[in-house]
């Protein structure tokens, strides 16, 4: 894997004008708008990055954007890939691999999610405290790559404390409610039944989703410190008496997309 994230790591290079990234973005569902606030933008379709995946779902444009916010170096995915568009969770994860070869040392990564506590509401924000795996798989399964990371990565930090410390206090000085809670990532593409939202809550989620949970690992892998924010887009299957669907979610990101900006632009400064 080194030599092909070498290869993609020395594509992007040529086109980075000097500019190291050290924060990188993952923006989910309906919420890479984000990435248009980055000034001095350089795009890079991920269809032209050697050995990189290309996005299949509405709602994710498939680039990278690279360029300044709040005066630091970024490093964006407007748009990711999930496990159920066929990948594998080490395609997944490898633009991850990308980042960190590129010099990003802190990772924030958003996502459309399912609301499971009942004290939460449709366009909440939730700051990712902790995540339980139900994707039945991992990245890290097979030969471990010295070079990239130990073979029994720590997760009990997998999301920063100090990075979440921030976040909380971005969210009051901007008068912002942000939940806190634990995502659960399943497989996808169907959405949760009834039983299993019932389930889940149980088991301590607080939110759920069809993505993220790779991602952290590898990042925890890679010694990135994380820091994640979900925006409730909906209530998940059995709260509400309503089917739930993908355009449902991209309309309650873009309802909250004011907040979304303002709080992630504020941590950004911070970081
Ligand atoms: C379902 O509506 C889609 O929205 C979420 C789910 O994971 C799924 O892909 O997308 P993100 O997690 O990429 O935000």
């Amino acid at each position: 894997m080194i030599e092909q994230i070498n290869e993609s790591k020395a594509f992007i290079d040529q086109h980075l004008e000097g500019k190291q990234p050290h924060i990188g973005l993952i923006l989910g569902s309906g919420l890479g708008i984000l990435a248009d606030e980055i000034e001095n933008p350089i795009i890079i379709p991920y269809k032209e990055i050697p050995n990189f995946p290309t996005s299949t779902v509405a709602g994710h444009k498939g680039q990278l954007v690279i360029g300044e916010l709040q005066g630091k170096n970024v490093i964006a995915m407007q748009g990711r890939f999930h496990y159920y568009e066929g990948y594998s969770m080490q395609q997944v994860t490898f633009p991850v691999r990308v980042m960190k070869a590129l010099g990003v040392e802190k990772l924030v990564v958003t996502n459309a999610a399912g609301g499971i506590n009942e004290s939460f509401d449709p366009g909440n924000l939730m700051l990712i405290k902790d995540h339980i795996n139900m994707m039945g798989d991992n990245p890290l399964i097979g030969p471990n790559e010295d070079e990239l990371g130990a073979r029994f990565p720590d997760m009990s930090q997998a999301y920063d404390r100090e990075l979440m410390e921030v976040a909380k206090n971005c969210a009051s000085d901007l008068n912002l409610t942000l939940q806190e809670g634990v995502y659960v990532g399943n497989t996808g593409p169907v959405y949760e039944t009834g039983a299993e939202v019932k389930m889940l809550r149980t088991l301590g989620g607080d939110a759920v989703g069809m993505s993220t949970v790779p991602e952290v690992i590898v990042a925890s892998h890679a010694g990135i410190d994380v820091l994640g924010i979900s925006c409730i887009s909906n209530m998940a299957a059995g709260i509400l008496d309503q089917p739930l669907s993908h355009d449902e979610v991209i309309e309650t990101t873009e309802k909250v997309r004011e907040d979304f900006i303002q709080l992630v632009k504020k941590v950004i400064g911070k970081m």
